[in-house]
Order: structure tokens, then C-alpha cells, then sequence
């Protein structure tokens, strides 16, 4: 079966982040002409590993660009539900040119995706002080305060870099931020000499973003979309207020493209064998034990930008369910599957209640979700290394039924199994 995408397919997370979605974007990236960013900005971090023509390892990290630009036959776009931090992307654009990977005349940008500018990064931080014990425990990458730019109409978006109205524009909005968080050392005048520099350089690379993608939709190209973070960080549908500030849905696809949602013909969530989250908020099935500090260890769960510990625990089905619902998964991608090989017993969380009855869908309420009984079901653990497994027939009986519950629980299939970081460690079992 071809896995090319027709039209428009889609890589979401579909737990809190950090899914492993940056190894099957490269991975899709093959059989792809476009590969876009629809959310969210450089708060994201996409690992991926692969074996360069001397066999040798390569370790890449995406934050800003989308991860598809590995391949050197895929052209990048980011859309305007991006915010964009230009210093950030050109530093991430040299970076991979160091790295031997050139991405010349193959990246553009939406003329409406919104700027992030030094001072939004420089309010992140005082706003997670202002909230003291109860902080989000953003990555500090000035998104919460784009997108309250965006969201509150003042916010400058990439063609008023072009305007001459763009220096007043942006000192209003320092003021503003002067205003609500007292005055904070910030080189406002240096600031936009710096941004009017790095629009020559940009203007290249930027296009109209609706007309740009639906252009492309005409003409055939095979459209990627590599979503950012994930459903239960998104701003309606995560765990509110600790989620990041943009549509992480697949409905952010649809707004952060300017497509029509018809163009979409495959929604692949990517989902961890267990849960991983990082920064604050609640996490039902977190382990504060032996079980939580294991998945970390063998998982290397570290924050690909902040490089903060990732808080682990078993998997969510009911976060699953949720999030399946609401993003309509065609298929999955179940990935890290290789670092449950050695536990005797793996749990699955399977239900929640409240007061002893057993409630549907996911709390909206932290409170009523702070009460909630993690009903768990125990399935046995292979007890055996899995990753040199090649297809769905390699995986040990136990481990194929651990996917097995998984599918029917849910009532998607998994096409693709994770079984270690390099592209070559994946299954495709469809
Ligand atoms: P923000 O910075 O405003 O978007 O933070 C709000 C919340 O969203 C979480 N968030 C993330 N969660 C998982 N992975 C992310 N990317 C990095 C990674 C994170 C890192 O790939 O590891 O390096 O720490 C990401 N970005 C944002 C964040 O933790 C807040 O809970
Ligand atoms: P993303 O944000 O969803 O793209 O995920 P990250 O890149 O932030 O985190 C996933 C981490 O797991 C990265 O370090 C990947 O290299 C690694 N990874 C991805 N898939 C697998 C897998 O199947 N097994 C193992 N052991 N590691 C994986
Ligand atoms: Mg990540």
C-alpha cells in the first residue's frame, strides 16, 4: 500500500506533547511535496535521528521549521496560525545549514502568520512569576503573549513588517505591556532596527498563506501538516488554563492553513505507549514512583527545547478516547513502544470515576477532574527487546496484544509502531 499523501494528511499528538510526531513527519516527509506548520511556534520540539550515507547517526531537533525539511525534495511552509520569533527561525534555519542541510528556496512563510518579539518572551516569564505556585510552566518562548497580541487585534503579523507603519505599531505594543507589567529592561529602538533588518532577508520567503497552500491544493502537490504539542494542550480542549495558547485540534489545520476541510483525507495521531507530560497541570495517570521514574530513564524523557524532565505514567485511554473523538484519527502511529520491554506488568488506564460511577468523555472542570479514580487494567509485559522488530509478525504475542487492546479500545488501527528513535525503527503494519 502506498502511504503518499493525497491531498491533505495530517500527524497530530494526540496525549500532552512529545509524542515522537517530528520522526514519522520525516518519515511521511518522503512522499510529500509540502510539509506545513498550521500552530503554535517555537515552543515545539521535534527530535528526530537518522543514519546519514556512512551509516552514521544524525540527530536533528525542529522547533520552528517543520521537521519534513530533512527530506531535500519536501518545500516547507508555515502557516499563519504560526507565531512566528524571526530571530529564531533564521537561527534555526543556520543551524541546519551547518548541519549540511540546505533548505535554500525550499521555505515560506505565511504573509499572516503573527510575529513574536523579544518583549512577549520577556512577558511569558512575568506572568508565570505573577502566578507564583499555580504556573503554566510555559517553555518561556513568548507564545502565550503572541497569541494574547493576536487574539486581542494588536498584534503585528508578518506583512507589517513592510509597513511604515511598523515602528509605531511596535513601540504601542511595548507601551501597552509597560502599562500592565511595569517598566522591564527592553532595547525597544535596537529591537525594531533588528526586525527591519531581518525583513529584507524574509521577504523572500514570504507568501500569501491561503493562496499559497490552496494553489498548491489545485495543483496536486501531496500535502504533510505536522501538528504542534497535542489535544490536551490545546486552548478549548486540553486541560485548561495548563495548555498552550493555540488550536493544537485538528480543527487549527483548517484555520491555520486557510483550507477547506475537505482537502484533509487522513488524521494520523501519533500516541505514546504511555504518558509523558511536561510543565504543570494535572496528569491522572502520573507516577510519582519506581514505575514513573523507569519510563523517564529508559525513555529519555527530557523537553527537546527546555530540556525539563518529563513528568511519566502509564497510558490514558481515556485521554485517548477524548482525543480521538474530538481529532477523528484515521490512523495511528503508536510510538515508543520499546521502552516498555522490560516491565513484568504494563497498566492501562481504561476508565475514570467519580464517586464510584464511572463518568464519560474528559472533566472540563480541574477540580472535578482532581477527583477522579483512575480505573486500571493490567496486561502482561513481554519481557523481551523489540528493537530490531521489522514488521508486525517480529513483535512478541504479548506485545502485539498490547496493541491489539489498544485498537479495539479505541476502534482505530495503528498503522505504525515505534520501536527506537531512528526513522529505520518503525513498523508499518498497514
Ligand atoms: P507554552 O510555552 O506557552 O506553549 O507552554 C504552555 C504549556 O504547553 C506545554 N508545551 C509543551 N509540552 C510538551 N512539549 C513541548 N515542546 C518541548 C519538547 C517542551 C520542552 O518537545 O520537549 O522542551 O520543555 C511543549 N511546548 C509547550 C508547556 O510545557 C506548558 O505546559
Ligand atoms: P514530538 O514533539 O512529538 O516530535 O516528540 P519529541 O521529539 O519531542 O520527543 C520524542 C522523543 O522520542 C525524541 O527524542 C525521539 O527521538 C524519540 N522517539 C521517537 N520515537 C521513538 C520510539 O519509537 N522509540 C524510542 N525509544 N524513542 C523514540
Ligand atoms: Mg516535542
Amino acid at each position: 500500500m502506498s502511504h503518499a499523501p493525497e491531498g491533505v494528511s495530517v500527524v497530530l499528538g494526540a496525549q500532552w506533547g512529545d509524542e515522537g510526531k517530528g520522526k514519522l513527519v520525516d518519515i511521511l516527509a518522503a512522499e510529500a511535496d509540502i510539509c506545513a506548520r498550521c500552530a503554535g511556534g517555537n515552543n515545539a520540539g521535534h527530535t528526530i535521528v537518522v543514519k546519514d550515507a556512512k551509516g552514521e547517526k544524525k540527530t536533528y531537533a525542529f522547533n520552528l521549521l517543520p521537521s519534513g525539511l530533512i527530506n531535500p525534495k519536501c518545500t516547507a511552509f508555515i502557516g499563519s496560525g504560526v507565531v512566528v520569533h524571526i530571530p529564531s527561525l533564521f537561527n534555526e534555519l543556520d543551524t541546519l545549514e551547518r548541519k549540511g542541510l540546505s533548505c535554500a528556496g525550499r521555505l515560506f512563510v505565511s504573509d499572516r502568520a503573527h510575529l513574536v518579539m523579544g518583549f512577549h518572551q520577556i512577558v511569558d516569564g512575568l506572568k508565570e512569576i505573577e502566578l507564583g505556585g499555580s504556573s503554566i510552566g510555559t517553555t518561556k518562548k513568548g507564545i502565550g503573549p503572541a497569541y494574547s497580541s493576536k487574539a486581542s487585534r494588536s498584534g503585528l503579523r508578518v506583512h507589517h513588517l513592510y509597513d511604515p507603519s511598523f515602528p509605531a505599531k511596535f513601540r504601542k505594543l511595548v507601551e501597552g505591556r509597560f502599562k500592565r507589567y511595569g517598566h522591564f529592561e527592553f532595547d525597544t529602538e535596537g529591537e525594531i532596527e533588528m526586525y527591519l533588518a531581518f525583513a529584507d532577508r524574509l521577504r523572500p520567503l514570504v507568501v500569501d498563506g491561503p493562496t499559497y497552500m490552496n494553489n498548491a491544493l489545485r495543483s496536486g502537490k501531496r500535502i504533510l501538516v505536522e501538528g504542534a504539542n497535542a489535544l490536551m494542550l490545546d486552548i478549548d480542549y486540553g486541560t485548561y488554563p495548563f495548555v498552550t495558547s493555540s488550536a493544537t485540534s485538528i480543527g487549527g489545520v483548517v484555520t491555520g492553513l486557510g483550507i477547506p476541510p475537505f482537502a484533509i483525507k487522513k488524521v494520523i495521531g501519533v500516541i505514546k505507549a504511555y504518558t509523558t507530560r511536561v510543565g504543570g497541570g494535572p496528569f491522572p495517570t502520573e507516577d510519582l514512583g519506581t514505575i514513573g521514574e523507569t519510563l523517564q530513564e529508559v525513555g529519555a524523557e527530557y523537553g527537546t527545547v527546555t530540556g525539563r524532565r518529563r513528568r511519566c505514567g502509564w497510558l490514558d485511554l481515556v485521554v485517548m478516547r477524548y482525543s480521538t473523538m474530538i481529532n477523528g484519527y484515521t490512523s495511528l502511529n503508536l510510538t515508543k513502544l520499546d521502552v516498555l520491554d522490560g516491565f513484568e506488568e504494563i497498566k492501562v488506564a481504561t476508565g475514570y470515576k467519580i464517586d464510584g460511577v464511572e463518568i464519560d468523555g474528559f472533566p472540563a472542570d480541574l477540580d472535578r477532574l482532581a477527583q477522579v479514580e483512575v480505573v486500571y487494567q493490567t496486561l502482561p509485559g513481554w519481557k523481551s527487546d523489540i528493537t530490531n522488530c521489522k514488521t508486525w509478525a517480529d513483535l512478541p504475542p504479548k506485545c502485539q496484544a498490547y496493541c491489539k487492546f489498544i485498537e479495539d479500545f479505541l476502534g482505530v488501527r495503528i498503522q505504525y509502531i515505534g520501536v527506537g528513535p531512528a526513522r529505520e525503527s518503525s513498523i508499518e503494519v498497514f
